[in-house]
């Protein structure tokens, strides 16, 4: 008699591009004829890294720096084997670079930053009434504020921490001068942002990534197998096409993620 495939559950965190892959690796599980769940939205970085932990779900999308800066900020992470160790003796594993980074910039609005002349993250340093306002989760990171503050010695006291979302309404009412977006955003471009030179290398080099159980391997083979056919298999620009085909042309997660999966990988 057959056993039952194993259901897999996915994780993603609360941001758009994060929901389209969840939904993608949900399809993907559907494929590979394993019932899928996909827990969307079910927090940030912290929430996910642990609900992957206790087995809460099986597989999230991450992005490298995060994982090497904050999830295991303070550990050797030297080499890519000592990197592999630390994971497999906590029971997950990684997959290589899905073929885009999202990484965090720091942006101003194109007029403001001609008005100021503003090219780099230094010039900053000359403008202390700026108003910043930040995701919530980068302003408590270990790859986040406090860190680019100490950096580049930064004056501002006047800090927000926001939704990720709320901080481009912010900067289009005016009410913000200043903020990180993350750089495979469809809106950096829609609402006229300039992107910060970070010119003393603060921010790491964040590959997308999937994080999975280790158990997975050996007990949803067919599921992994097409997980990863995913390892190389977006770029950046077709990344930010599909965040801003839901966050400015209002498709859904699911729609984007289908259209992925028969244009973009072949799938059905
Ligand atoms: N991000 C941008 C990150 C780090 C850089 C939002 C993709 C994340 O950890 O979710």
């Amino acid at each position: 008699e057959e056993s039952t495939p194993r259901p897999v559950t996915i994780g993603s965190k609360k941001f758009t591009e994060s929901v389209i892959l969840g939904e993608t690796l949900r399809l993907l599980a559907l494929d590979a004829g394993h019932p899928s769940r996909h827990r969307a939205e079910l927090g940030g970085t912290r929430i996910l890294w642990g609900a992957l932990l206790s087995g809460e779900i099986d597989i999230y999308p991450e992005y490298s720096g995060t994982l090497v800066r904050e999830i295991l900020a303070g550990e050797d992470l030297s080499s890519p084997e000592r990197l592999e160790a630390a994971l497999s003796a906590r029971g997950v594993r990684s997959s290589a670079s899905l073929g885009f980074e999202n990484t965090y910039a720091i942006a101003v609005p194109e007029p403001l930053a001609q008005q100021l002349g503003l090219r780099r993250i230094s010039d900053l340093r000359e403008h202390p009434d700026l108003r910043l306002g930040f995701s919530s989760e980068f302003l408590e990171r270990a790859d986040g504020w406090p860190g680019l503050r100490q950096r580049y010695r930064l004056p501002q006291t006047r800090v927000q921490g926001l939704d990720h979302d709320l901080v481009y309404r912010g900067i289009a009412a005016g009410h913000l001068d200043v903020t990180v977006v993350y750089t495979t955003d469809a809106e950096i471009a829609r609402y006229g942002l300039r992107m910060l030179d970070d010119d003393l290398g603060y921010f790491e080099d964040y590959q997308a990534i999937l994080l999975y159980r280790a158990e997975l391997a050996e007990e949803a083979p067919a599921a992994v197998a097409a997980f990863r056919r995913l390892e190389g298999a977006i770029d950046a620009p077709t990344m930010a096409g599909m965040n801003g085909a839901v966050k400015l042309e209002g498709d859904s997660e699911q729609t984007v993620a289908a259209r992925l999966l028969s244009e973009g990988l072949g799938l059905e």
